[in-house]
């Protein structure tokens, strides 16, 4: 990997995670409550998100700290996705990022509750946050709360828990990444924008790009279960085709699923193109989402 990128990633990271952990473990929350959420938060995470919307307010002239509530908010209804996801009603999975889930090292009642938690945590995140207008507050919340809701990623869950075992078309799976991993994704370049400034046109191009963000990463994210490497995925490879799971290597083969990704992420760097933000970390994150190796 490009050294600047890496660096930018592990800056990014270092940021984030500094935020999560102090703003934690600050507030008096129950000592068990509290040890379940850490554990999840420290758990290993790319932080992508986080650092997507730092990426995108820089790319308006925004400075990056500007972001920190609002991408932990982010990072905190990503982590309680991922400990609800992995419960014995969900997925049932032992591992997650190469360690116990959260219900394996805990227990189910407490993951469970680590994961409301966090999820309430988020919006009392960004309430609190003290560089933000009220009028921001009120637009970001709104949309984070769209974003991972009854229209956003809990339903994208649901169809996508329908759908297992059956036959379903490219536009259904489609519509189910675009809900549940999506408009996590959609939000966090979104918001950085908003924050960093960007005007209403630019914002309109940057949707675009940012509605094509999920379908990338979940492409990304079938090749890799058939041919990525176990050691940096964390977990085993060939897991969907076990579990009898529509995804876009059966349904348009491993190149195929490769071609449609390169134009996907061509059509997202052509919006980029014309909100004048070519220049900047924010082009270079597109292609580090879709080459990702873990
Ligand atoms: C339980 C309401 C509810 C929703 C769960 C996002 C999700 C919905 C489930 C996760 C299942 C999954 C593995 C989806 C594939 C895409 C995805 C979100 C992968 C994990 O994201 P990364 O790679 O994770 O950014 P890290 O570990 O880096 O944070």
């Amino acid at each position: 990997m490009d050294q600047a990128l890496s660096y930018y990633l592990e800056q990014g990271q270092t940021l984030v995670n500094a935020y999560l952990h102090d703003y934690i473990s600050e507030k008096p929350i129950h000592s068990n409550l509290k040890k379940s959420m850490l554990y999840s938060i420290h758990a290993g995470g790319k932080r992508l998100r986080p650092i997507l919307m730092m990426a995108a307010c820089e790319a308006f002239g925004g400075n990056k700290k500007e972001v920190l509530p609002v991408a932990a908010a982010l990072e905190m209804i990503h982590t309680y996705s991922l400990i609800h996801d992995d419960l014995p009603a969900m997925d049932d999975d032992d591992m997650r990022r190469g360690q116990p889930t959260n219900h394996r090292k805990f227990d189910e009642a407490t993951a469970i509750l680590a994961g409301d938690a966090l999820l309430t945590l988020s919006f009392q995140a960004i309430m609190e946050a003290e560089q933000l207008s009220v009028e921001q507050k009120v637009h970001l919340v709104q949309q984070l709360s769209t974003a991972s809701g009854a229209l956003g990623m809990v339903a994208g869950q649901l169809m996508d828990m329908e759908s297992e075992g059956k036959a379903i078309t490219l536009e259904d799976l489609e519509q189910i990444h675009h809900l549940k991993t999506g408009k996590l994704l959609s939000f966090a370049l979104m918001a950085g924008a908003y924050i960093g400034g960007a005007s209403e046109q630019q914002l309109q191009s940057i949707k675009e790009t940012a509605d094509l963000l999920g379908i990338i990463f979940q492409i990304q994210d079938d090749i890799l279960d058939v041919s990525g490497n176990e050691e940096k995925l964390g977990k085993p490879v060939g897991s969907d085709s076990t579990n009898h799971k529509s995804t876009y290597p059966s349904m348009l083969g491993l190149e195929g699923s490769v071609t449609q990704k390169e134009h996907y992420v061509a059509q997202a760097k052509s919006a980029l193109k014309q909100a004048d933000v070519e220049e900047t970390k924010l082009f270079i994150l597109i292609d580090h989402l879709s080459n990702r190796d873990h």
